[in-house]
């Protein structure tokens, strides 16, 4: 068809890219100070429209956040018709196109992909369209509304405008696969309200007697959605939950302060929650971050007075107590399931100890995959249940179709059986296309009902070694060249001198990579204690300070 030259020569001088374009689509698609994406975001919605004519005009999801970056950031990821991420091989056209500086480069980078995906006539491409609470966001995603405006020959799209970046998700997938749920907010409210009251229910429990809840929401997108999913579901529940941290209308406050990501890293009880409320022995404390794709929940331990995070390998392992008891609790005269797979997916982030406990307690195989989710995700799919959670609070669990069938023909015979529904529901609750803080923390409080467990208990699964990450700013980050799942650096050459430094303290553990998210490397170490963990972080980040 014809390659509409003159649109698009239009709107790309109208948001012209800078003459020292360098941009690079990354662990989530492009992040950087807001005023410097319109031009990405042309590239984006182009490239977003090419994948939908490449997978047969299925919809497309483009998502505007930058998660938990400071307010003054923003950022854009492109969803495949599954829900998941945009496929590795299209990273580098996407990252292409964006640093093309005139048009003629423009043109003549895309005018080949025009053609050899836009053949028939008569279908159009299909995008889905959202951004989060970000002050930039109206202004972005209007950029790529007009792109589509004047490619309406070629691209219907449907704009959610504010949603959390797991509900796009969904939303993408359902617009694809009608059985996986209804393709509107309400649908994935409902289908999340449903799944959890059934599971509490044929378990023997109520809204009632879960647990208190206090939930920072980042004041970012989670804060109006989570409200809405408590109104959409019975009122017993919102009088479990106090919502904190929710002034989206402060576009300065995102993350400041609060969310996961600042709990995760300084290790601390976020602004708006006081120690007292969290040391209450009935309520667990949660952060959102800011897209509400990631979940970490903490209290404070009254028989120490410390605070205690349950971050995203804890969450891990109790999701996976959860998934083995029901398992083991299936009937014996079909023994398809012990034919299940089962593996749990982290990053060099997981804990020291956590790994220890799926490998030796769990018996369960613990796999290392790069930071990203879309590496996670990518590894997780290899299970019939995949459990894969980042230490940053960033999961889910994926259930494979092998193990829905399984499901299906022994409720098939075991109709009443409590254990097969309860996998079943799971299935339905826990997001199946990405990490969900709010069907993260549902599945939490499931967990917590069914297997009876206290926060103390479920946190003393097994202790965490003392642990710090820290983020170092370099001149150019890009020198930081990693491999082994990113647990060794091969550039700057400094590996020799971490592992010194790692051999002379406890159990230690140290790693150096380019976050990338973020204009920074990110140090990790752990240690037996706190002040080998300490030493180890800052003679490490000095090794990074004089090699950069
Ligand atoms: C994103 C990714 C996560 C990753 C995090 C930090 O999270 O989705 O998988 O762990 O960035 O990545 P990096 O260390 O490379 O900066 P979010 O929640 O910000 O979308």
């Amino acid at each position: 068809m014809n390659f509409p030259e003159s649109s698009l020569r239009s709107i790309f001088n109208k948001y012209p890219p800078p003459a020292n374009a360098n941009f690079q689509y990354g662990t989530a698609g492009f992040r950087l100070n807001a005023t410097k994406l319109d031009s990405i975001m042309i590239s984006v919605s182009i490239i977003a429209i090419l994948r939908s004519f490449s997978c047969n005009n299925k919809s497309i999801g483009i998502m505007i956040t930058a998660s938990h970056n400071p307010p003054i950031d923003n950022g854009v990821k492109i969803i495949d018709p599954n829900g998941d991420m945009l496929p590795q091989i299209w990273e580098p056209i996407v990252t292409e196109l964006s640093n093309c500086t005139t048009f003629e480069k423009f043109k003549d980078y895309l005018k080949p992909l025009w053609n050899k995906y836009v053949v028939n006539p008569n279908i159009k491409a299909s995008i889905v369209i959202a951004r989060d609470t970000r002050e930039s966001g109206s202004r972005l995603l209007n950029i790529c509304t007009q792109l589509f405006d004047i490619l309406s020959p070629f691209v219907d799209y449907k704009n959610f405008n504010e949603l959390t970046t797991p509900q796009l998700h969904y939303i993408t997938r359902c617009f694809n696969d009608k059985s996986f749920g209804k393709p509107t907010e309400i649908g994935y409210y409902e289908k999340l309200s449903n799944s959890f009251i059934e599971l509490l229910t044929i378990n023997g429990h109520s809204p009632n007697d879960i647990t208190n809840l206090i939930v920072d929401c980042a004041n970012g997108v989670g804060a109006d959605k989570l409200k809405l999913f408590l109104k959409s579901t019975s009122s017993s529940l919102s009088n479990k939950f106090k919502i904190i941290n929710d002034e989206t209308n402060i576009p300065s406050s995102l993350n400041v302060n609060c969310g996961a990501d600042f709990v995760k890293t300084n290790q601390k009880l976020p602004s708006g929650i006081d120690h007292i409320e969290a040391s209450n022995d009935s309520t667990l404390c949660a952060s959102f971050d800011g897209d509400a794709d990631r979940l970490v929940c903490y209290f404070i331990d009254n028989t120490n007075n410390k605070f205690t995070l349950l971050d995203g390998d804890k969450i891990a392992i109790l999701l996976s107590s959860l998934i083995s008891s029901l398992i083991n609790q299936l009937p014996q005269n079909n023994h398809n399931h012990n034919k299940l797979s089962i593996g749990i997916i982290q990053t060099a982030y997981a804990n020291g100890s956590s790994t220890n406990f799926i490998i030796n307690e769990l018996n369960l195989p613990s796999i290392c995959a790069k930071t990203g989710v879309k590496h996670l995700h990518h590894e997780a799919l290899n299970y019939d249940i995949g459990i894969y959670f980042e230490a940053n609070g960033h999961g889910t669990v994926l259930f494979s179709e092998n193990f829905h069938n399984i499901m299906i023909s022994l409720l098939n015979d075991h109709p009443e059986n409590i254990s097969i529904k309860s996998l079943l529901l799971l299935n339905d609750l826990i997001n199946q296309t990405v990490g969900d803080a709010i069907s993260d923390l549902l599945a939490v409080i499931v967990s917590l009902s069914i297997l009876k467990k206290s926060k103390l208990q479920w946190s003393n699964t097994y202790i965490d070694l003392p642990n710090k990450l820290t983020k170092v700013i370099v001149n150019d980050r890009n020198k930081f060249i990693t491999t082994d799942a990113e647990r060794k650096l091969v550039e700057p050459p400094i590996q020799k001198d971490i592992d010194h430094l790692v051999s002379t303290v406890t159990n230690g553990r140290s790693f150096v990579r380019p976050s990338g998210t973020e204009d920074a490397v990110r140090v990790y170490a752990e240690a037996a204690s706190v002040e080998e963990c300490q030493y180890l972080s800052n003679e490490v980040s000095k090794l990074v300070i004089n090699a950069s």
